[in-house]
């Protein structure tokens, strides 16, 4: 494998744990030559990200809450001292348990909204944080799923999110265009990641999907960080305001 980005580097936000698709991605991103920044949200996961930075061959692991304006700014004067930024992965999304469980006709205004400011407005926030880290140019990615374009049980207020994020890509992609900044979104088939591990029967969503989808299987973690890699580098550079899927196939099936 040629190393991809070589010379870059890369901020990544939402490596929680190993099964963390950032995780997957930042791998495949240092495999490739990037140096890496990461952040946590808070203080109970620090030392934990930290030592999945020093297993990655981090250079920083920051603490950034992306619901706090003055974290972000904080995260902003930090990078900048220390030369910028080529391309920032954005993997963050909450929404209440009871939220994903019950009818989605029963979602509380509370819940809707913290939904929508973790999940999808922390896109606009980092974008405006981190435009001015990247002078010369450079990418946006984060991750979205199918249930923000189909309904899918469970799913709930996840896919008006993602359906939120997904439309924000392109107001981003947009604005950020003439500065040569380019906001693009992996929409991600299935993984049982430690956010997915709590939702009920999600092992019969992951079976669905071997049995329908083109390629008869789930998606890989590294199939993810492998198409981030194409995202982040210049293979990539004439690709902005796209959902690209990794997923099998699954989006493409009726039935
Ligand atoms: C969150 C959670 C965001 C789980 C997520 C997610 N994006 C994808 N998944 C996995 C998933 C979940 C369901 C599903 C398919 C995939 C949980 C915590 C909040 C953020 O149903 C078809 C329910």
């Amino acid at each position: 494998m040629p190393n991809l980005l070589e010379g870059k580097t890369a901020l990544i936000l939402g490596v929680a744990n190993k099964w963390s698709l950032a995780y997957a991605i930042a791998q495949a991103y240092r495999r490739e030559g990037a140096k890496l920044v990461l952040t946590y949200q808070a203080e109970r996961i620090k030392v934990t990200v930290e030592e999945l930075g020093q297993s990655l061959g981090a250079d920083k692991v920051f603490q950034c809450d992306v619901t706090k304006e003055e974290e972000l700014g904080r995260l902003t004067s930090e990078l900048r001292n220390d030369g910028g930024l080529d391309t920032v992965m954005h993997s963050i999304a909450f929404a209440n348990r009871e939220d994903l469980d019950r009818p989605f006709l029963e979602t509380s205004r509370a819940g809707y909204l913290l939904a929508q400011e973790v999940s999808a407005y922390s896109l606009v926030a980092v974008a405006r944080a981190t435009a001015p880290l990247m002078p010369s140019g450079g990418s946006l990615l984060t991750l979205t799923y199918l249930g923000s374009q189909r309904v899918l049980p469970n799913y709930n207020v996840m896919g008006v999110a993602k359906a939120a994020l997904e439309a924000t890509v392109r107001y981003l992609a947009s604005d950020l265009g003439p500065k040569k900044i380019r906001v693009n979104a992996i929409s991600a088939g299935p993984v049982k990641t430690a956010s997915a591990r709590a939702i009920k029967d999600f092992s019969v969503i992951l079976d669905v999907v071997t049995q329908r989808a083109p390629l008869r299987r789930n998606t890989e973690p590294a199939e993810v960080g492998d198409a981030a890699v194409f995202l982040a580098s210049d293979l990539s550079r004439g690709v902005t305001g796209n959902i690209i899927y990794v997923d099998s196939g699954f989006h493409i099936m009726g039935l």
